[in-house]
């Protein structure tokens, strides 16, 4: 693992730290917005114990210092409609001082990619919401060459012959609700450590040398065995990081060639759902230099890293 990185020795939020019925706390997205440190996590309620899942709620988490958090006392969104069933893995992004909160939808009719707008973390309004089948979507944090950008990875099944080979994709958009200009960014093929599925990680963040973007990647392993409490779980998923042009973000100017992030520590992995699972969800650069990556352990809880953004871009820059 790279000396780059460095994990705090405990989970930043738990299923214990949430005042409500509370099983998986993970996947979270995060933002600094109005002096204060805001995350949505996903709660996956049920009962931990016996390994039972019921539903799927979003809490809210505040903190003066990205590190220590207070949970609001209930959840501050669940979403359904007829057609929407689920809505989960919220991703951050403050634009001109609102938040947009991009989200898996599960609808009747497939998986889509969300776009929320809130400024008080309360109500929501539902923005635009993609066809189907489309996950892991990302807002940049300010238009690019005059428009709004995000990072997506739809989910091709025919064309890709019924296997998980998924790659991230972005799209553009006058308005946030029709969205064009869509490219292929980078294929599952061209990150080493993936041989199943890559896809947006957390929001990028803009440096001098590009906007530095995390992804994650999946591993298929049917003969390493069964990793964790699900049933049949046999994926890892790690995490890598790239810089992406700023003008022209759907070229990759440097990308590191080994994960940045993945699990090596007890409490990622204790009792965990899915094991040998991190899913970065959010990321800030602080005015030091430092980043804070937020992660998703297992599925389980919810960590954080942090890395000197100088040596981030090194990374990205060298590949290796
Ligand atoms: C993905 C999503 C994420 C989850 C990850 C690993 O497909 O469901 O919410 O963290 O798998 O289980």
């Amino acid at each position: 693992m790279n000396e780059i990185l460095k994990k705090l020795d405990k989970p930043v939020l738990t299923r214990f730290d949430v005042p409500y019925p509370a099983a998986l706390v993970f996947n979270a997205g995060v933002a600094k917005y109005n002096g204060k440190y805001v995350m949505m996590f996903r709660n996956d309620y049920g009962s931990f114990e016996e390994h039972r899942l019921d539903g799927t709620n979003i809490g809210l988490a505040t903190s003066d210092d990205g590190i220590n958090w207070t949970v609001a006392p209930k959840p501050c969104f669940e979403y359904h409609t007829d057609e929407i069933v689920r809505v989960y893995d919220p991703r951050i992004t403050v634009i001109d001082g609102e938040c947009y909160i991009c989200a898996a939808v599960d609808t009747r009719h497939g998986i889509c990619g969300g776009i929320f707008k809130t400024t008080d973390f309360d109500k929501f309004e539902l923005i635009s919401i993609s066809a189907p089948d489309n996950r892991n979507m990302v807002l940049f944090p300010e238009k690019i060459g005059g428009l709004y950008t995000r990072l997506e990875r739809p989910m091709p099944v025919y064309s890709r012959r019924h296997r998980d080979r998924f790659d991230m994709w972005m799209a553009q958009s006058p308005d946030l609700r029709f969205w064009g200009n869509n490219r292929l960014v980078m294929g599952v093929e061209d990150v080493p450590f993936a041989n199943d599925k890559i896809g947006p990680a957390a929001p990028p963040v803009k440096t001098e040398k590009g906007w530095l973007t995390t992804f994650h990647a999946v591993v298929l392993d049917p003969e390493g065995g069964k990793n964790g409490w699900e049933n049949r779980w046999t994926k890892s998923y790690t995490a890598g990081i790239m810089l992406l042009d700023l003008e022209d973000p759907g070229k990759i100017i440097g990308k590191y060639d080994e994960p940045i992030l993945f699990c090596n520590r007890d409490f990622e992995e204790e009792d965990g759902f899915r094991k040998s699972v991190v899913f970065p969800g959010g990321m800030i650069l602080e005015d030091s230099g430092e980043i804070k990556f937020y992660y998703g352990a297992s599925d389980t809880v919810e960590c954080l890293a942090t890395a000197d953004v100088n040596d981030l871009i090194r990374l990205c820059l060298e590949g290796k």
